[in-house]
């Protein structure tokens, strides 16, 4: 597969999609300022790739990274809807203007194709489910405006550049690598570290929120798809995901039975900005490019479990 950039390399996401493309035969280059993301994620393969500790925001350093790539993977993001809340300004950099350096270097470097970490967040609370492209965006967050935003710039690269991009639009993705240690991080990861270490989790809510938790193995997979594929994708949006949604109370006795924890879990208000309940008609990415969930949430949590008490015991 040629020479591909992946932004955000060294985070969760970016890490594991660099590992894909490495174990493929590409060659890869990687940038990330270390803000989220961390060198740990890509300590096995930093000897593999052409690593740049760097900033998309560094128009100079993003222009040099794209230069004889075939594909930019672009996952490199502040990816929290309470941080976006927070700090609405400090946040719309790194996720729009920052997606805008990606796509004009891209553009000047004559980049085949460009895919971009969508989220789900685009579609709001729109009571319909479960969430299709052709529905209209309804953002709530500054982070779901921000993403949205991002899908527009690269749907404009693609109509007036000619600029292949495509917009993977993620639901709660989770996996091995994912960070933890943060208020912002996401609930799975939280919901593992914390009854490893017998600490009690929290619930925004009641515990009847629901989400479409999809295992990295799929986003690795959608990627690499439509990456490669010669079907018409360029400047369009696909749902990735496992179309099948689970509630927070769910997935919190879910991760006690499989860790063992014995606690109870504490009830907190719900969060401003969150979205009560998401899950994804995933059947454009499977009609398009031939997109299979290959690995589902039980799995996931299995794999991720594992992963999460090896770490633990190395930290
Ligand atoms: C949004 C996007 C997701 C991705 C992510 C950024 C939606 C539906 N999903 O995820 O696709 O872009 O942003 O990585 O917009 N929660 C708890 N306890 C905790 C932490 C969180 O109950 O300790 C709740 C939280 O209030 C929310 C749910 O769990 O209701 C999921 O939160 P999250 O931060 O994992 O992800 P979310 O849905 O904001």
């Amino acid at each position: 597969m040629a020479t591909a950039l992946v932004t955000g390399v060294a985070g969760f996401i970016g890490s594991s999609i660099a590992r894909a493309l490495l174990a493929e035969g590409a060659t890869v280059r990687g940038i990330d300022n270390l803000c989220t993301g961390s060198l740990a994620n890509i300590e096995a393969i930093k000897s593999q790739i052409d690593f740049r500790h760097d900033d998309i925001l560094d128009q100079a350093a993003i222009t040099s990274a794209c230069q004889g790539v075939d594909y930019v993977f672009h996952e490199a993001a502040i990816p929290s809807v309470p941080k976006s809340v927070e700090d609405p300004i400090g946040t719309n950099g790194p996720n729009l203007t920052g997606t805008l350096y990606v796509l004009e270097a891209a553009r000047k470097a004559g980049v085949k194709r460009v895919l971009y970490a969508a989220s789900s967040a685009a579609y709001g609370d729109d009571p319909t489910l479960p969430k299709h492209e052709a529905m209209l965006p309804g953002p709530i967050s500054p982070y779901a405006v921000q993403k949205l935003a991002g899908e527009h710039y690269l749907a404009s690269y693609t109509r007036v550049y000619g600029l292949e991009t495509v917009a993977l639009r993620y639901f709660n993705i989770f996996g091995p690598r994912q960070d933890p240690s943060s208020q912002y991080s996401g609930v799975l990861a939280r919901f593992i570290s914390q009854m490893l270490a017998g600490q009690t989790p929290t619930i925004f809510g009641d515990g009847t929120t629901s989400r479409d938790f999809t295992y990295i193995d799929n986003v690795v997979s959608a990627n690499l798809l439509a990456a490669k594929t010669s079907a018409p994708v360029a400047g369009k949006v696909f749902n990735v995901a496992t179309g099948r949604r689970v509630t927070l109370l769910e997935a919190f006795d879910e991760v006690k039975r499989i860790t063992g924890y014995t606690g109870t879990v504490n009830l907190a208000p719900e969060r401003e900005g969150d979205i009560k309940h998401s899950v994804a008609n995933i059947s454009l990415a499977q009609q398009t490019f031939g997109y299979k969930v290959v690995a589902d949430f039980a799995y996931g949590l299995e794999q991720t479990i594992a992963w999460c008490k090896e770490a633990t015991v190395y930290a």
